[in-house]
Parts: structure tokens; sequence; C-alpha cells
């Protein structure tokens, strides 16, 4: 069987998963009671007032589910707990491609304290209410099938 090229195109392309050029951005669908955390970016100045999932980029060495637990410490001051990865990969800039977890919020309460600006606890109808930055939106509908009844 010939080796047919990756296509970075294709959601279900698992061989950029161990490419050491990608980027990996790891983001969390944060829920508690209901309702799925929605944060407002604050900068670059691109993607300003745009909402996220909240996450950040895998630094060397650690796993995934680490790096979103970091991240959420960091940007939101809470303790979570990863859950399921949400199938598909989304590509960002060049080089970089978000992938996304479940998670439950275990402690604190989330406050913007690095890259947003705004954060909103949104329940099943109120998803469409904020303008979700487009490379989130199919993580957030994904999100939203597996939101827990409060
Ligand atoms: N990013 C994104 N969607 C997310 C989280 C991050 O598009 N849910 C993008 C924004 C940045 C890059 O990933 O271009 C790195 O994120 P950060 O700046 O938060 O580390």
């Amino acid at each position: 069987m010939t080796e047919r090229a990756t296509d970075p195109a294709d959601p279900t392309e698992h061989h950029r998963a161990t490419d050491p050029g990608v980027v990996v951005v790891v983001a969390g669908a944060v829920y508690d009671r209901g309702r799925l955390l929605a944060a407002r970016r604050s900068a670059p100045a691109e993607l300003a007032g745009r909402w996220e999932l909240p996450g950040g980029k895998l630094e060397p060495g650690e796993s995934p589910e680490e790096a979103l637990v970091r991240e959420l410490r960091e940007e939101l001051g809470v303790e979570a707990e990863p859950g399921e990865r949400i199938p598909g990969e989304w590509p960002l800039k060049p080089g970089y491609v978000l992938r996304v977890w479940t998670a439950r919020l275990l402690s604190g309460v989330p406050r913007p304290l690095e890259d947003h600006d705004e954060l909103r606890w949104l329940s099943r109808r109120e998803l469409d209410s904020v303008d979700w930055l487009d490379q989130d939106r199919p993580a957030v509908a994904e999100a939203a099938l597996r939101l827990p009844q409060a």
C-alpha cells in the first residue's frame, strides 16, 4: 500500500498528532450545573471581542490534559478535571491546531485573570448568544450535545 499524504483539512487526520512542527492548543468545554463556560478574548487585536473555550498551548513534556488543567488554573484561577476529548481537530493560524476536552469545574469561581475580559456561563439555549471564534464553533456544537442537565 502506498503511503498517502496527510490532509490537514481532514478532521479525522491523526498524523499531525506526532508532528513536532505543529503546536497543539488545548481548550476546555468547562461544565458546571448544566452550563458551559465561554470566555471573551482581550488579545491579540484580531481575536479580541470574540468568545472561545478557554485554553492554551501545550508545553513540551505535557500531556494535553495536564496542559488544560494548567491553563484553566492560570487563566481563570480554577481547578478543573478533564473528561473526554471532543472528536476533531481544528486548524488555527498556520502551524497551530485546536483540540478540545470536556472538563468539570472542581473548585473556584472563574475570573478573567489572563487573556480574557469577560466570562459567561451559558445554558444550552444561550449558546448562540455570543460571537464564538469560527474555529471554536464545531467544538461548541459538540460540547452542547454533551452538556449535562442541571
Ligand atoms: N485559540 C483558539 N481557540 C481557543 C483557544 C485558543 O482559537 N479556544 C487560539 C488563539 C491563539 C492560540 O490559539 O492564536 C493560542 O492561544 P493562547 O494565546 O490563549 O495561548
